[in-house]
């Protein structure tokens, strides 16, 4: 239940209050500890934006991604058993990234084959307290008496595989992308103003927030391969299973590679409960891991001309 007080500032201040009930839940929840040493949190201060959910992108994922990917506005119609014109007339998605901890990045910055035992910790507890936090904002939103929906959480998400490998009907990197986040790279992983070490969420509601500006030049702009004519390819160099090249990424050789690490880097680095232990080299001990290198070799430059 919301207080009086948490429902007046919810009213007052919207965009700022989700803010903050995202930004809480990460800082006081026990889910966002890793299990196996309590001291340690599994990921830092969220960052959260907003994307106006009729953007006309999301219309332009059903061609990049797939037909099937859904729009804000079906995401809600289906969650709410509605068809998509009975849905109110303004939606927002609200996208939060979650930096992934210097202790995870720097014990996965030494590994070579697969990943550590904190960074399989983190895409194992930490995707669960992810799912959470999506719970828990759209509960909130909810108990204010608006719409909301965690796409991912619903019957209705799929992954499903093409020529290209697997994808989903909600891509939260292409959500990210809508919501001025950030952008894509070589590797595939989005980076952000805290780089590409990160896992993210999203929630639909029917709360009216500010869309928050997309000021990146291009759908891969923070990529230094693509900013800066190629002058990075460390990813390529740092993934074990030759999965990234100066094409981009491959989505099959990657998982099929993952699917060997209990027997490449020994089964004993993750615990028994963990099922899908990720990889992420390509997401640290590279020059996009803590922030966005084509905008810090701007700053550079400008400083020596
Ligand atoms: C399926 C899946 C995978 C597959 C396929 C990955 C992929 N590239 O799609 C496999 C098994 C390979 C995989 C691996 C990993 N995954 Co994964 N995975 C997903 C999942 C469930 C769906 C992704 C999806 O729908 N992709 C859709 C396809 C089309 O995306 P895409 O190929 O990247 O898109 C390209 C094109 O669209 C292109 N593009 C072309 N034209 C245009 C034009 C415009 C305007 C735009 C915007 C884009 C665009 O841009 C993209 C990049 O090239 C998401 C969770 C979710 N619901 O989103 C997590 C997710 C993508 N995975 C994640 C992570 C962390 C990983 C791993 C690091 C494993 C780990 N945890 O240790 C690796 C990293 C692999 C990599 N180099 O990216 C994170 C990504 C965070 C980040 N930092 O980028 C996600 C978002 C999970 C989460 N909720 O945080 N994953
Ligand atoms: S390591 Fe370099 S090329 Fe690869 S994604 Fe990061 S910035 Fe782009
Ligand atoms: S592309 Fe896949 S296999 Fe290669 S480093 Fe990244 S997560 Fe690991």
């Amino acid at each position: 239940m919301l207080s009086q007080q948490t429902k007046r500032q919810f009213e007052k201040e919207p965009a700022q209050s989700v803010i903050d009930a995202i930004k809480a839940f990460v800082d006081t929840s026990p889910a966002n500890r890793m299990p196996s040493t309590r001291e340690l949190t599994i990921f830092d201060e969220p960052l959260v934006r907003f994307a106006d959910g009729d953007d006309p992108i999301f219309l332009e994922y059903k061609t990049i991604i797939a037909a099937t990917h859904l729009t804000p506005r079906e995401a809600l119609a289906e969650a709410y058993d509605k068809s998509p014109e009975e849905i109110p007339e303004r939606l927002s998605v609200i996208s939060w990234i979650l930096p992934i901890t210097e202790p995870t990045r720097k014990s996965n910055r030494l590994k070579k084959l697969g990943p550590s035992r904190l960074w399989s910790h983190t895409r194992w507890y930490g995707e669960q307290f992810n799912n959470l936090a999506r719970q828990h904002v759209a509960g909130v939103l909810c108990g204010m008496g608006y719409l909301a929906v965690a796409p991912p959480n619903q019957s209705c998400f799929m992954i499903s595989r093409n020529e290209k490998g697997p994808y989903s009907n909600w891509s939260e990197r292409h959500i990210a992308y809508a919501a001025g986040q950030g952008t894509f790279s070589l590797s595939d992983g989005f980076i952000t103003e805290r780089g590409i070490a990160h896992r993210c969420g999203s929630v639909v509601t029917d709360l009216v927030l500010p869309p928050s500006p997309r000021t990146a030049e291009g759908p891969y702009s923070n990529c230094l391969f693509y900013a800066d004519d190629g002058s990075c390819t460390a990813c390529i160099v740092r993934c074990p299973g030759e999965a990234i090249t100066e094409q981009g990424h491959d989505k099959i050789k990657c998982p099929d590679y993952m699917a060997t690490l209990g027997y490449r880097a020994g089964a004993k680095d993750y615990d028994d409960a963990i099922t899908v232990a990720g990889c992420g080299l390509c997401q640290t001990k590279v020059p996009c891991e803590y922030s966005i290198p084509a905008k810090i070799k701007k700053i550079e430059q400008k400083k020596r001309e």
